[in-house]
């Protein structure tokens, strides 16, 4: 039996094989055991899955077979998330049908999947692409109109003029279109929004609960929903005659700073400037080119702040008879607060940048503790932390809090144009989700525009709205849109010719409940509320912390609408949530600057340096940093190469063993090597142990001695523990415990020949252990000893073993030696072992006994459980 290497390459399709026809993983929604839904996030079908997938996949796997050995009822599903723009891409430059082209990456991606062995319930499969799935996201859409969740309005989008085309924020790449390289242009669309704003303190509030996520994840979700206490101070205009307008209205989260005000500036899209604009060209001007920033926050926050000085002042709140100027600024939103500010150079850093670009007044109002008044000056930096207020009338001495509150009490006591001049508001930086894309390949927005009847939703028993296959991509924009019969419907109300909507929805959306349908993936209906009701939430999400937020807001965001529209029963999707760290590898660079593939070289170490060449040209490369795994610098490793030299469970271990799962990896061949030997090891010590137990002639059971209690008590201590690091998702740890349980069996299997039977009972069990802890990482291999041991069943169907607790009580005490007053050793022996035994012991130890060197000793003291003391 032992000597054969263990074959990856003719046991895993074997064992694939064996699980898919047991149907091993495929979860039943009647069965009355307690569930459990582990998630991976599901992949976009790019074509190829890369190792980012194999460490994410591994993990949910390692939790989906534990909790299965468990007991549990597992639910591990997978999916695909199929729309996108590459897809259209792939239309566009090389002529192909993006749902054929999504369906043969879908075939290809999930061969490569199933070549990892994962224990995944593949009955369960859903690609949103498909009307099967996109039919129940339309009939949602429906129900949450009717229930006032959804909206349209005018939006703004990025077009390119020369593609004419609308560009997401990412296809603007320095307020240029990526693809025409033309200047984007703002244009207003009326567009589809769910409403999650109105659900941003619930959204907040929610957060407390999600004790299972990571803190900082939480942290980036509440920076995101951006909650702010604030006032909205009213300025009262000095009368002009560019405006009819008497006031003109702030938000502002500091009113403590009002007497440094020096300026108001307001939004290029403020009505107020809109008007004046009308009868002024250079603002006007101004204005376009403040438009061409593009719409994304980021793409604002990051350009040059320029304004634009109005002919309009206003009247400075607190001190009489002081006027500000006007402008208009381009870092000021629209859609925040009330798309004016006042600016107060001394206290914020983009008001002090504007302050010194067009020459404003910087007058501190904060004065830092233990500051001098007389001499305290603001230059280049804003001072934004504690102090007192001065400079300031009526607020002097106050703190920043008292001031704010004495700020607001005062202005909700005057006011202008016969308002409060100033109201308390809370505002919050999430913006409603705007759902409609002017894209093929999503899902139809299900809506027809009719002239008579206007915006009617598709009846239900239309539905699903299905995405026309003969599509062509010649022209550019929606192709939807171009499609020559596509559109032209009948209206559902009056029956007059009327237009389906072109836009389909933002694949965010398609990814917002799939975890839910995976619980009735074939159900008529969305879900079936029962169901997704016991196994909901899911128990543990698994995913890159790239999606920290839009994924999981809107996720949260479109559980609690599915909730209001009867689909599910609970707020949150998921209960515990973990964000994997990514895969790094070195990247190299050859003499003429290219980058190299980690399989076109060859490295070669030499003292304690290394050097690497090219495999083919034989040329010198360069050596570089250590970054995450991207095609751009091809230091890229290929998981289907791996499988094919190394075997799925070397890829899935190496994956789980190096690192916290949290943080990044460095794939290293010398890491593949490793697991791919303790792999060997594990076949090898499962041969001898065979072979062991084989050629034992005693058959009865002798009672442990030492050696057997100690091997057992490791083997206990290891399963315990790794259920502990299972469970707290530190992988790494538990493999930690399994090489040190492995190497107390190798050992113990090189002591036992003729041994007792108990010692040799130990041994197996601790081997039969040692299989169980690896089953859920290691899977093929584990199944394949299992088998060679003469278990019955799949180990992946065992039950996690037992642990007797009698064993985790660590009951030895290690007593120092010493002999004549100094320490010559050590001996570990059970606690409370009466002296005549530790007496007996300790002169039978080797060290002691040349030093006797044959005389009897003087006298012997032993401390019970502390020390023993030797007279010679
Ligand atoms: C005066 C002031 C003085 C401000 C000061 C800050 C510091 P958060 O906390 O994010 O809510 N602001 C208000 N509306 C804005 C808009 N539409 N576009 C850009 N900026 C806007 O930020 C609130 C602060 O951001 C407000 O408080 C306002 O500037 C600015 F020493 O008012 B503050
Ligand atoms: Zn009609």
């Amino acid at each position: 039996m032992s000597g054969e290497r263990y074959n990856p390459r003719e046991m895993e399709p074997k064992w694939q094989k064996v699980w898919d026809d047991a149907q091993s993983f495929v979860a039943s929604n009647d069965d009355t055991r307690e569930p459990y839904y582990v998630l991976e996030m599901f992949p976009y079908p790019s074509g190829r899955i890369h190792m980012g997938h194999v460490r994410n996949y591994s993990m949910g796997d390692v939790v989906a077979r534990y909790h299965r050995a468990k007991g549990k009822n597992v639910l591990h599903p997978m999916g695909w998330d199929a729309f996108g723009l590459p897809a259209e891409n792939a239309a566009i430059e090389r002529g192909l049908n993006p749902g054929t082209w999504t369906r043969q990456n879908i075939a290809s991606m999930k061969a490569q999947l199933k070549s990892m062995g994962l224990a995944i319930d593949w009955t369960r499969e859903i690609a949103t692409c498909e009307p099967e799935y996109y039919q129940h996201q339309q009939s949602m859409f429906i129900d949450m109109l009717a229930a006032g969740l959804i909206t349209r309005k005018k939006s703004k989008v990025n077009w390119d003029p020369v593609d004419m085309t609308v560009l997401a924020n990412e296809q603007v790449i320095d307020g240029k279109g990526w693809r025409s390289g033309a200047v984007v242009e703002q244009r207003e669309l009326t567009q589809w929004f769910f409403k999650i704003s109105d659900m941003a303190e619930e959204l907040l509030q929610g957060l407390d609960g999600l004790t299972d996520w990571p803190e900082k994840v939480r942290v980036m979700q509440r920076n995101w929903i951006g909650k702010s206490e604030g006032l909205r101070l009213r300025f009262e205009l000095v009368p002009s005659d560019a405006t009819a307008a008497t006031s003109v209205e702030v938000f502002t989260t500091r009113p403590d700073t009002i007497f440094g005000a020096s300026f108001l500036a307001l939004s290029a899209d403020h009505p107020l400037i809109s008007e004046l604009a009308a009868n002024n060209p250079e603002l006007a001007e101004f204005v376009a080119e403040s438009r061409r920033i593009g719409t994304s926050t980021e793409a604002i926050e990051t350009a040059e702040k320029r304004g634009y000085r109005t002919a309009l002042t206003v009247k400075h709140p607190a001190i009489d008879s002081a006027v500000l100027p006007v402008y208009v600024a381009n870092f000021v939103l629209m859609d925040y607060g009330t798309g004016a500010i006042f600016g107060c150079p001394a206290h914020d850093q983009r008001d002090l940048d504007f302050a010194r670009k067009y020459d404003l007044p910087v007058k501190p109002v904060v004065l830092p503790t233990g500051g001098d008044a007389a001499s305290f000056a603001v230059d280049d930096v804003a001072y934004t932390d504690a102090g007192s207020i001065y400079n300031s009338g009526f607020l002097d001495g106050l703190s920043i809090d008292d001031a704010k509150k004495a700020a607001a009490a005062h202005f909700a006591a005057r006011t202008v144009d016969g308002q409060p001049q100033g109201k308390v508001e809370v505002n919050y930086r999430l913006r409603d989700w705007g759902l409609s894309r002017q894209r093929y390949w999503g899902a139809p927005i299900p809506i027809i525009h009719c002239e008579v009847c206007g915006t009617i939703p598709v009846p239900k028993k239309d539905l699903p709205v299905v995405l026309p296959d003969d599509v062509s991509f010649d022209k550019p924009g929606n192709a939807l849109d171009h499609h020559p019969t596509w559109k032209h419907v009948n209206c559902p109300q009056c029956g007059a010719s009327a237009r389906r909507e072109t836009d389909t929805m933002d694949t965010f959306v398609d990814s917002s409940w799939y975890f839910a349908r995976f619980t009735a993936p074939h159900a008529d209906t969305p879900t079936v509320p029962e169901i997704a009701n016991r196994w909901l939430p899911v128990d543990q999400y698994i995913g890159g912390v790239e999606h920290a937020i839009l994924h999981l807001l809107y996720s949260r965001y479109f559980t609690r609408a599915m909730k209001a529209t009867g689909h599910v029963g609970m707020d949150e999707p998921f209960k515990g949530l973990f964000t994997q760290g990514m895969v790094t590898h070195e990247t190299y660079k050859s003499p003429t600057g290219e980058w190299v593939a980690p399989v076109d070289i060859v490295v070669e170490t030499f003292g304690e340096g290394r050097r690497a060449k090219h495999l083919k040209s034989g040329e010198p490369i360069t050596i570089g940093s250590i970054e995450k795994m991207s095609k751009s610098k091809r230091n890229v490793v290929d998981p289907d190469e791996i499988v094919a030299t190394y075997g799925a469970d070397t890829a899935r271990w190496f994956m789980l063993s190096d690192s916290p799962p949290e943080r990044d990896v460095q794939w290293t061949e010398a890491g593949v090597e490793g697991a791919s030997r303790f792999q060997q090891r594990v076949w090898r010590l499962v041969g001898e142990t065979i072979d062991i137990v084989k050629q034992s002639s005693e058959t009865v059971r002798t009672s442990d001695d030492d050696e057997a209690l100690g091997l057992r008590k490791i083997a206990h201590r290891a399963v315990h523990n790794v259920a502990g690091d299972i469970e707290g998702l530190r992988f790494n740890r538990a493999v930690a415990q399994i090489y040190e349980l492995t190497n107390a069996l190798v050992r113990s299997a090189g002591l036992v020949a003729a041994a007792p039977a108990a010692r040799i009972d130990a041994l197996e069990q601790g081997v039969s252990h040692l299989i169980q802890l690896i089953a859920p990482m290691m899977p093929h291999l584990a199944e394949t000893c299992w088998e060679a041991m003469g278990k019955t069943g799949l180990v992946a169907d065992a039950p996690w073993p037992d642990v007797d607790p009698a064993l985790l009580v660590d009951d030895t005490v290690t007593l120092p030696i010493q002999v004549n007053g100094k320490r010559r050793g050590e001996i570990t022996v059970a606690k409370g072992l009466p002296a005549a035994e530790v007496e007996s012991k300790v002169l039978s130890l080797d060290e002691i006994v040349r030093i006797l060197d044959g005389k009897a000793p003087k006298k012997i003291v032993i401390v019970p459980d502390r020390i023993v003391n030797v007279v010679v």
